[in-house]
């Protein structure tokens, strides 16, 4: 059982692990904490993390960055075909329609799904979480946007599983940060009392996250979120890239958009230069040598001007707040804090926008790097039977609402019901009845396609089968299991035809169902209306559950025993049915299997030639260490021998440089081992005469 978080970020991944120190955030094989979400390819491997990132611009076309926005998209998506233009890699249609990435690997041309690059990224994270921790990973919490979709979410998921990781939950990211927040306060108000309510902001590079959140003791509740999903510290990049190119373009009539590598090296750049500003506010340098054409370029700027540029962008952070207390129809003196995280949350103009919002000073007792993975971390310590952490119940919001649609004879043609309001408790499930005579199909899509920051409403279709009719000839009763899972994914998760074996003529229904506008109500009339077998009625849970078990074992106590069988010569048969689950771009499992596969190959490619480096490297070491050594404290060590050993090692050197630049490990490890015959015997010879004195020194002692 392993205990770690991972947050994928859209430029910054941060892995955290529970240890039996508690929770922390490790640092990768650059003693770093921050891994950057960037893959590149090369001729014999794939670098991934801080190794990719350091080829970005030398090896522009094969490096890709940006990656977590096309999960759970089309190639076709008018999002995606308005990005391809502004990428210096290409972008390509996988045989499923969704979007692959284009690159050169191994000397051949590859598209890689988004689900194998993520994938990629998390196969680094993982190795990082095992080097901590010193023993294999499986079980983790990834962390997504609480504006993904469903599509999105799978996609998440599916790369989670390439990477060979049991994901327990997918996490909102402003939860993640909720839990951290929240875990280890000792003053919460009591579960009886009125709960402190607390917003959570991220903003991070490509996104900008909202959610306000009730706490109370031992328990967590996400009111609302409201999100700009296009609002990030990229958009301020953006704006500087955008100035310095029009700059540049007249003071030394370059056109940098042409050159994809100059472009690259702005962004950084300007990125860099973004940081300073947070920090400063007077005219600060950008400085780029042999930008392009062999120019060097130079220009300044300081906040204020920045500011002025970003108007744009920062009228932006307003209206998502605004939202948020919309929705939670709340008032600003109900808050009693406002925790801020993400990069971009230390941008001096974004900060007072927010606070000047709330009216109020902002809270950053988190970590802003880092508060989403460990957020993940403590809701996988939660989740792991393995690790004994306080009792916390986390109960998220359903992002977007979500209806059913059906065929229905009774309305002829299409019934629709919304299972699931916007902000909807989830995990969550809910029960609905038919009444069919044979099998049948439902679509559940986002019904406020406007509000998605996603083409596509539709989720998925799912058809019940084997449906028959009762031995009467009437239409069965047939329940249907609807959930959002702990990832936040629709499903539907089981369904079931009651056979009744009636003794007795008369039916006497009396089945809550939920009216278009979500109120609760008793609706007999409605049922016996439609009485020619084609009623749909809904039950629902009335107390939304604290966690999924709890959930769980009430709906089945209720299908168990239907709420109508009133009439004691009335028995009934439940017959589980199969269901035929399609949701929207979901990754074929022979696809699925086949990327599996293929990982563990490029993962095995990668460790072969990183032997193969670090034999060549032993190698090299060798003839530099060796070298310096004959010419120092072995010199008077050496017979004359000493003269083959020097030619060998000069001779060794110009081998790595030319025939021995690209060769297999063996060779590395049999010229290593040649060397080595002639230098043992002048180093033993040294390590002898080190020992005599010593030798004499410690007997002194005994005596
Ligand atoms: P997302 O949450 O959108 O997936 P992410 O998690 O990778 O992205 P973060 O690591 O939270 O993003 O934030 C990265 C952004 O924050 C970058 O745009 C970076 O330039 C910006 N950033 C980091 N530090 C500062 C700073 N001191 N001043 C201004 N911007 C900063
Ligand atoms: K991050
Ligand atoms: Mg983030």
């Amino acid at each position: 059982m392993s205990v770690v978080g991972f947050d994928v970020g859209f430029l910054n991944c941060y892995v955290a692990v529970a240890r039996a120190g508690g929770i922390e955030t490790v640092a990768n094989e650059y003693s770093d904490r921050c891994t950057p979400a960037c893959v590149s390819f090369g001729p014999r491997n794939r670098s991934i993390g801080a190794a990719a990132k350091s080829q970005v611009v030398t090896n522009c076309k094969n490096t890709v960055q940006g990656f977590k926005r096309f999960h759970g998209r089309a190639f076709s998506d008018p999002y995606i075909q308005s990005l391809k233009s502004s990428l210096v890699y290409d972008l390509a249609q996988m045989p499923s329609g969704t979007t692959g990435i284009k690159v050169m690997y191994m000397e051949e041309e590859k598209v890689f799904s988004i689900e194998q690059v993520t994938a990629m990224l998390l196969t680094k994270m993982k190795e990082t979480a095992e080097h901590a921790l010193k023993k294999p990973v499986a079980d983790c919490v990834v962390s997504v946007p609480c504006y993904y979709t469903d599509a999105e979410r799978r996609s998440v998921v599916d790369a989670a599983q390439i990477a060979g990781l049991n994901c327990l939950r997918l996490m909102n990211e402003t939860t993640a940060v909720a839990l951290a927040y929240g875990i280890y306060k000792q003053d919460l108000p009591a579960p009886e009392e009125k709960p402190r309510i607390v917003v959570f902001v991220d903003i991070g590079h490509s996104g900008y996250q909202t959610s306000v959140c009730a706490f109370n003791k031992g328990k967590l509740k996400i009111l609302a979120t409201a999100c700009d999903p296009e609002l990030g510290g990229k958009d301020f990049d953006e704006m500087l890239v955008r100035h310095f190119c029009e700059e540049f373009g007249k003071k030394y009539k370059l056109d940098v958009k042409t050159k994809p590598r100059a472009l690259v090296r702005l962004y950084q750049e300007c990125e860099k230069l973004k940081k300073l500003m947070s920090a400063n506010s007077s005219d600060l340098p950008l400085n780029i040598e042999c930008f392009m054409n062999d120019i060097d370029v130079s220009g300044k700027l300081n906040r204020g001007q920045f500011e002025e540029m970003c108007a744009d962008v920062l009228a932006r952070v307003e209206a998502p707040l605004h939202n948020l207390m919309e929705q939670a129809k709340l008032k600003k003196e109900d808050i009693y804090a406002v925790e801020i995280v993400g990069g971009a949350s230390r941008i001096p103009s974004v900060k007072e926008r927010i606070s000047k919002f709330f009216g109020k000073e902002l809270s950053t007792t988190l970590n802003a790097d880092e508060a989403v993975a460990r957020g993940c971390a403590l809701q996988c310590a939660i989740l792991s039977p393995a690790f004994k952490v306080r009792e916390f119940s986390i109960t998220d919001a359903v992002a977007y609402p979500i209806s059913l649609k059906w065929n229905s004879a009774a309305e002829e043609g299409l019934s629709d019901c919304e299972v699931f309001p916007k902000n909807h408790a989830a995990p969550f499930s809910k029960v609905l009845t038919f009444y069919r005579r044979e099998p049948f199909s439902l679509e559940a899509y986002y019904n406020t396609p406007r509000e998605l920051p996603y083409p596509d409403p539709t989720i998925g279709q799912f058809v019940i089968q084997k449906v028959v009719p009762q031995a009467s000839g009437e239409s069965s009763k047939v329940k249907v299991k609807v959930r959002v899972n702990i990832h936040g994914i629709f499903s539907v998760s089981s369904a079931s035809l009651v056979e009744v074996q009636k003794t007795e003529e008369g039916e006497d229904l009396s089945v809550l169902s939920l009216s278009r506008d979500g109120n609760m109500q008793t609706d007999q009339d409605e049922t016996k209306a439609q009485g020619d077998g084609q009623k749909e009625t809904e039950e629902e849970k009335k107390t939304p559950p604290e966690n999924e078990e709890m959930e769980e074992s009430k709906t089945e106590k209720k299908s168990d025993q239907p709420p109508q069988a009133k009439k004691p010569k009335v028995k009934t048969k439940v017959l589980e049915l199969p269901i035929e689950n399609s949701p929207q771009w979901e990754l074929a499992i022979d696809m699925l299997n086949l990327f599996v596969e293929n990982e563990g190959k490029m993962i095995m490619q990668d460790k072969l030639e990183k032997e193969r480096n670090d034999a060549k490297n032993y190698v090299e070491e060798y003839v530099y260490d060796m070298r310096d050594k004959l010419h120092g404290r072995l010199e008077k060590f050496v017979s004359e021998a000493v003269n083959i050993l020097s030619f060998q090692l000069e001779d060794t050197e110009n081998w790595l440089y030319e025939d021995g630049e690209d060769q297999p490990k063996q060779q590395y490890i049999d010229k290593l081992a040649e060397l080595k015959k002639l230098g043992q015997p002048i180093q033993e010879r040294y390590m002898e005469s080190e020992e005599r004195p010593r030798a004499f020194d410690d007997m002194g002692k005994q005596i």
